[in-house]
């Protein structure tokens, strides 16, 4: 078998994903999912530029041996841009494969560990009160896991809250946006946002939080051990992680689970995070960490230390991703949990898939493949828009802040 053509299809449903389609001499065909939030033409490019041409001629089934060649290959390793388009082609080469056997992916990784996939949701609030509604009307869809996020009084633009009702998409456009922060102001709201929610929801729903990396690691320590007696399921991004090390800070002052990864996109930015048990889950996923092929390695080291799969699943990864996710989910033994931030009717009608979500648990499908397949037609309906993340600015002197 062969590849005779790869195309990047890139649309707007709402918000921009990127697809890449591997096409094969025996008619069958695999996508993956290639989107990298704000910054999608940069993989468009190295995709059509610089991975395309090698694929072509290649045998399909040889999955580690085109990792490999696109990993060692290009000698410019890693970064965030190389590794989303790796884990495109590395999608949908587990897409032909699990095609070729007719079995659906998770099959060809070991067979299903679990029935479902716990999922988590998003409940976010203007204020205190009105997420304390929205984590009790996830609670009533069936949700075992709630992620709560609030506003915070005296901050305009917060991450994770919507503030006009609409689903929450950070990505606008045409320039990013600034939103303010103050970590004063964020520490004194926070404890109390979760003594609200654990009262109102009771002792058995996991709750969880994103710090995404704005505290310094003392201020996530202190944070950490201010929520203890609301025991989350994990607190995510206290700090930033480039510096593994900083994370023995927060853990030797708090016991509150953690979780990091989802900007990760190989093992060796949580390698010293995982070995030295500084967390609790990876965020990993595949879009963005290479593919189910990397992916795979992540994990296995992860289950050395008792770290638990925590699968990044914004509606900034397409469809595709949560599909392939999914079946990985099905089938990793140190399986934690899996983020699910509905994507709206629009985005799922341009990815049929076969994956579904039933009383807060997700399952894959039983279709061979990862079960997610693109309608070319409609996405040509939707054309790329321009948009990027938010900056953030600290509110008191507009020092350029992480957002
Ligand atoms: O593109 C950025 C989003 O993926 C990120 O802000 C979402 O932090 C996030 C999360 O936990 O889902
Ligand atoms: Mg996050």
């Amino acid at each position: 078998m062969k590849i005779t053509a790869a195309r990047v299809i890139v649309c707007c449903p709402g918000r921009n994903f990127v697809t890449l389609k591997i096409e094969t001499d025996e008619g069958l065909t695999g996508i993956g999912d290639a989107t990298l939030n704000g910054r999608e033409l940069s993989v468009v490019s190295y995709l059509e530029e610089h991975v395309i041409p090698c694929l072509i001629g290649r045998d399909p089934q040889q999955i580690e041996d085109i990792w490999q060649y696109l990993y060692k290959g290009a000698y410019w390793r890693r970064g965030p841009v190389t590794m989303t388009a790796i884990a495109a082609v590395d999608t949908a080469l587990w897409d032909i494969k699990a095609k070729i056997a007719g079995q659906p992916l998770y099959q060809l990784l070991g067979g299903r560990s679990r029935t479902g996939i716990m999922s988590y949701a998003h409940a976010t609030g203007r204020d205190t009160a009105e997420t304390v509604d929205e984590v009790l009307r996830h609670k009533e869809m069936g949700y075992l896991a709630i992620r709560a996020q609030s506003g915070i009084p005296g901050l305009n633009k917060v991450y994770g809250v919507s503030g006009n009702g609409r689903m929450y998409e950070p990505a606008d456009g045409p320039l990013p946006g600034e939103h303010d922060w103050s970590t004063e102001k964020y520490l004194r709201h926070t404890p109390g946002l979760f003594q609200a929610v654990r009262e109102a929801v009771g002792p058995d729903t996991h709750l969880l939080h994103d710090a995404h990396h704005r505290l310094t690691p003392i201020e996530a320590g202190r944070l950490g051990k201010e929520l203890e007696p609301f025991h989350l399921f994990w607190l995510e991004d206290p700090t930033p992680a480039e510096n593994q090390e900083a994370f023995k800070l927060i853990r030797h002052h708090t016991t509150t689970p953690l979780a990091v990864g989802e900007i990760f996109n190989t093992v060796w930015d949580c390698k010293d995070l995982i070995e030295q048990q500084l967390i609790d889950y990876i965020r990993t996923t595949v879009t963005h960490a290479g593919g189910i092929t990397h992916l795979r390695v992540i994990a296995n080291l992860a289950s050395l230390y008792q770290v638990r799969t925590g699968c990044h699943g914004a509606t900034d990864m397409s469809p595709v991703c949560m599909g392939a996710a999914l079946h990985f989910d099905t089938w990793v033994p140190n399986f934690g949990i899996q983020e699910h931030m509905a994507h709206s009717e629009e985005m799922l009608s341009v990815f049929p898939h076969d994956w579904r979500f039933e009383k807060g648990m997700l399952y894959c499908g039983e279709s061979p493949g990862h079960g997610v397949d693109i309608d070319e037609k409609l996405a040509a309906k939707y054309p790329y828009q321009r948009a990027y993340l938010p900056v953030n600015r600290l509110q008191h002197d507009g020092t350029l802040w992480s957002w």
